[in-house]
């Protein structure tokens, strides 16, 4: 398989409402694609990055420099026997996980196409749907987050994530637990907001039944996690933390982790994520699919993942409309509460080119 080159893409997608997390306010999203243009087929990528490194250090300016002056030069002329082997091609640039991921998720979107085989397949689905998960950010009142808790409960969600932040936490689950009863999965999320001197304030958490909660502390803190975690009898799930397999068998093995998110984007691609959710499940560690707003191109291969066996948990893994009115590709529907992975080749779904050209602001040819 040998590249022609790499087509370069911003889309502007409004939100259907602000999402604000303990780091900021999103109203839409600025999304960067990548279009791996070989000649049996072209595939697509989705890079997770923010504008600014608000979430993790990668933004998308960033990444689209690190593709076009780094990533690309590199991959040129190379006759790859597939996309994994661009992992290892890349291992000499440092970080810029996400700008890997979008690249190697085009060209294995790509690889997969031409050979008739699914996301799904090569990953290694085990199951036909999955179950929906869906966060919820931050609000202005407790009364406004409770109804929206309830129409996500109504439209079939099975389990529900909230946004903490100091200020929004303890009185917030409260007001959640009591209201959808003791049924219904629930965990928090807190995006790094935390210090370990909060330790006794998080355990305050404890008596509400959370599922998990997720990275209270900043990401280099793998140690004081492990502190947290013995202070706690919520169970702790990195996310930010987590980069590679590496750092997961290392925040497993110091107890800093007993469920851990995957979002394969922040890890450097699918074939990493799926690593992660080999050795997790080697070390009898549930893992789950996190989510960073995708379009329905990164939403479809997530859905794949998520089908792996060891995501016995639901992930953050919505319908397209949590998002978006109009997505790029044909929507995800939830019926049942469950998305259906999707089986035809590579991520089974592409840009509808209407709704691709209308809300595209920008485009590069970068060739090889
Ligand atoms: O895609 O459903 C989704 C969003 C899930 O809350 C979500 N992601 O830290 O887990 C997380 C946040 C990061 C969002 S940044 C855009
Ligand atoms: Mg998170």
């Amino acid at each position: 398989m040998k590249l022609e080159g790499l087509e370069l893409r911003r889309v502007a997608m409004p939100l259907v409402s602000p999402f604000r997390t303990s780091f900021g306010t999103q109203t839409a999203k600025d999304i960067l694609l990548v279009k791996a243009v070989t000649a049996d087929a072209e595939g697509w990528g989705e890079c997770v990055t923010l504008p600014t490194p608000i979430y993790s250090p990668e933004y998308t300016d960033g990444a689209v420099d690190v593709i076009r002056r780094m990533i690309t030069p590199e991959l040129a002329g190379v006759e790859l026997a597939g996309a994994h082997m661009i992992g290892e091609r890349l291992e000499k640039f440092k970080g810029h996980r996400m700008a890997k991921a979008a690249v190697e998720m085009a060209v294995l979107d790509a690889e997969l196409r031409a050979a008739g085989r699914s996301f799904a397949r090569e990953l290694g689905a085990v199951h036909e749907r999955v179950p929906c998960g869906v966060s919820v950010g931050i609000m202005d009142e407790i009364p406004q987050l409770l109804d929206a808790v309830d129409e996500y409960l109504d439209e079939g969600y099975v389990r529900i994530k909230l946004k903490i932040e100091p200020g929004w936490d303890v009185d917030v689950v409260r007001a959640v637990r009591e209201r959808i009863g003791d049924d219904v999965q629930l965990q928090v999320d807190a995006n790094t907001a935390y210090t370990l001197s909060d330790a006794q304030h998080l355990a305050r958490l404890d008596e509400f039944g959370l599922l998990l909660i997720e990275q209270p502390l900043e990401e280099d803190d793998v140690l004081g996690h492990a502190d947290l975690a013995r202070q706690l009898s919520t169970p702790i799930c990195l996310d930010e933390s987590i980069t590679s397999a590496q750092t997961t068998a290392a925040a497993i093995r110091l107890g800093a982790t007993s469920i851990v998110n995957i979002k394969p984007g922040r890890v450097g691609g699918y074939l990493e994520a799926r690593r992660i959710h080999d050795v997790s499940k080697a070390s009898g560690v549930p893992v789950w699919c996190g989510g960073m707003v995708e379009s329905g191109l990164g939403r479809a291969a997530n859905i794949a993942l998520a089908a792996l066996p060891g995501f016995t948990l639901p992930g953050d893994v919505s319908a397209s409309d949590r998002f978006y009115r109009t997505d790029l590709t044909e929507p995800f529907v939830m019926k049942d509460g469950h998305l259906t992975v999707p089986q035809a080749p590579g991520l089974g779904v592409a840009p509808i080119p209407e709704i691709l050209d209308e809300l595209t602001t920008w485009t590069e040819w970068v060739p090889m």
